[in-house]
């Protein structure tokens, strides 16, 4: 286990907190940034564990690892993880990543691309902390699904790919409010049991491990609709949540709600924004754009002491 110290920049993207390491991190062997992601899942998840576990962070943390890219042109590779496990993508996170990288003066304001385990993402850097992501191809893999949800009865959602695999609901369940944050993650923990039960944790190779709940917006003038994110770990996304925006998108342009250069305003459950542009349509599905804004909030440097009962986190 190599225990160096690493340097780590924490932001957070409306409200959502991204831990990206820029420094010390283990070497990871080359290769693709999704080989490099599957070599820290099998031989540092104490690391995983303990940026995003306490004591050092909190259930609701995601890291982010800055790392080579494969891929030509890009500006870096970065993998992501949270409290539970790896996420093949994290918008929210890759406009944390273009903040820290300007922060510290490794990018300037202009078009990065990033390679990540779902893919290369484009990034906008404005200079100011926003930041817009044009997302991996993003698809609906099965539309009105209806799960049997104890406590809650027959419950109806879309399976869609959107960087991550979501279950979208939409106007059932707890109302979306701030107010019922308690009753929205048991409600999210149900429905994914009942996905379990229905034999639909997997689907078309993707793994379904995020529940987004949609309700009408608290301000129709600054969002359509509000959103409510249960993420695997069961902490729930304190923004709109880039890839189940990157979701909605593709599942609105297969009812005909949204074409090719509308925008979709989503709140998240604390009511910050993403903006999401739909770019082009692809085979079966999307090219989505999510646009937010990220701010600093701490540099420091982690050291990891051996003899520390809690160094791999609580929990
Ligand atoms: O913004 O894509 C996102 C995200 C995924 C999990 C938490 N945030």
């Amino acid at each position: 286990m190599n225990a160096d110290p690493v340097e780590i920049i924490d932001s957070h993207t409306g409200g959502e907190p991204t831990r990206v390491v820029v420094s010390g991190g283990p070497d990871l062997g080359g290769g693709t940034v999704a080989e490099q992601a599957a070599v820290f899942a099998r031989d540092h998840d104490w690391l995983r564990r303990a940026l995003c576990l306490e004591p050092r962070g909190h259930d609701a943390m995601v890291g982010g690892m800055l790392c080579e890219p494969s891929e030509p042109d890009c500006l870096c590779g970065v993998f992501f993880f949270n409290n539970a496990t790896l996420i093949p993508m994290c918008v929210h996170g890759v406009i944390g990543v273009a903040e820290t990288l300007r922060h510290l003066g490794r990018s300037a304001p202009g078009c990065h691309r990033i390679e990540t385990p779902a893919g290369v993402v484009e990034v906008e850097v404005d200079g100011d902390g926003g930041a817009g992501v044009t997302n991996v191809p993003s698809r609906v893999l099965r539309a009105g699904v209806t799960l049997d949800v104890p406590g809650w009865g027959a419950v109806t959602g879309d399976i869609v790919w959107g960087g991550n695999g979501f279950f979208l609901i939409d106007g059932q369940g707890p109302g979306v409010e701030f107010a019922n944050l308690a009753e929205l993650t048991r409600f999210g923990i149900a429905v994914k049991a009942a996905q379990a039960a229905a034999g639909l944790e997997v689907v078309d190779g993707v793994r379904i491990d995020h529940v987004e709940v949609f309700g009408p917006p608290g301000d129709p003038e600054k969002a359509d609709s509000r959103n409510f994110v249960l993420c695997p770990g069961n902490a729930y996304d304190r923004s709109p949540c880039g890839t189940g925006v990157s979701a909605k998108l593709a599942c609105l342009h297969a009812a005909g709600r949204l074409g090719v250069g509308e925008t979709w305003r989503q709140a998240g459950i604390l009511d910050s924004v993403f903006e999401g542009r739909i770019v082009a349509a692809t085979e079966g599905g999307v090219l989505p754009h999510i646009r937010g804004r990220a701010w600093i909030i701490s540099e420091a440097r982690h050291v990891f002491d051996p003899t520390d009962p809690f160094l791999g986190g609580i929990g």
